[in-house]
């Protein structure tokens, strides 16, 4: 059997966008009317299956409430994933997620997948969905609309997400065979003019 690839993915967003209701609805497809502020950080995971290749999520709720803000590079910083989440009926929410690109790119990896979430779409949407395509557009991050009550998008978000990985991983395949290639080529290259080097002194071996 083929080896499992985990990731890291980290959620991040206001206190109350509904980051651990997007957890619980991915984990357990299930919804909490009444969910309680999360406290530091709690884990899950799930792992789900791409074209028969499995992808193992070890997923990150961090909390949004202030007070904990200074903790919240120890779960970002190795994140291969970071899942940005405002509630589009609240526009203070969206600028949290502006805050929170401008951090990443501060203090995050380099190579980190990022997306937008705009949840609670079951509301009425006070943040246009133009904003946080552009946004995304801006960041190269990708743009997902969610509800966790009504159960819209959520599963969807996890395969893009996971899809991008594993085509991630493929380009970086790629690119290493290829510089591979390259360089045994010009090593071959360089043995071949230092052979003949060798020829032209009247060296052998
Ligand atoms: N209408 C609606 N309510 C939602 C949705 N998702 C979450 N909620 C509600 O929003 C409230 C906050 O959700 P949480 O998931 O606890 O929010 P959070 O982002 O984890 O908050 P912190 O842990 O404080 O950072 C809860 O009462 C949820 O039931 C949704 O898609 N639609
Ligand atoms: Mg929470």
């Amino acid at each position: 059997m083929s080896q499992i690839k985990e990731i890291k993915v980290v959620l991040l967003g206001d206190s109350g966008v509904g980051k651990s209701s997007l957890l619980y609805r991915f984990v357990e497809n299930d919804f909490f009317e009444k969910g309680q502020p999360t406290l530091g950080a709690a884990f899950q995971s799930k792992t789900i299956l791409i074209d028969g290749k499995a992808l193992k999520f070890q997923i990150w709720d961090t909390a949004g409430q202030e007070k904990y803000k200074a903790i919240l590079p120890l779960y970002y910083r190795d994140a291969k994933v970071a899942l940005l989440v405002y509630d589009v009926n609240d526009q203070q929410s969206f600028e949290g997620v502006k805050e929170w690109f401008k951090q990443l790119q501060e203090q995050g990896p380099l190579d980190q997948i990022r997306a937008i979430i705009g949840n609670k779409c079951d509301l009425e949407q006070k943040v246009e969905d133009d904003l946080g395509k552009e946004l995304g557009r801006q960041w190269n991050a990708i743009f997902f609309k969610t509800s966790c009550k009504d159960n819209l998008g959520v599963q969807e978000t996890f395969l893009q997400i996971g899809e991008r990985v594993f085509k991630e991983q493929l380009a970086e395949e790629h690119r290493k065979s290829n510089s591979e290639n390259a360089n045994s080529t010009l090593k071959i290259g360089s043995q071949q003019v230092s052979n003949k080097q060798k020829q032209d002194k009247g060296q052998c071996c």
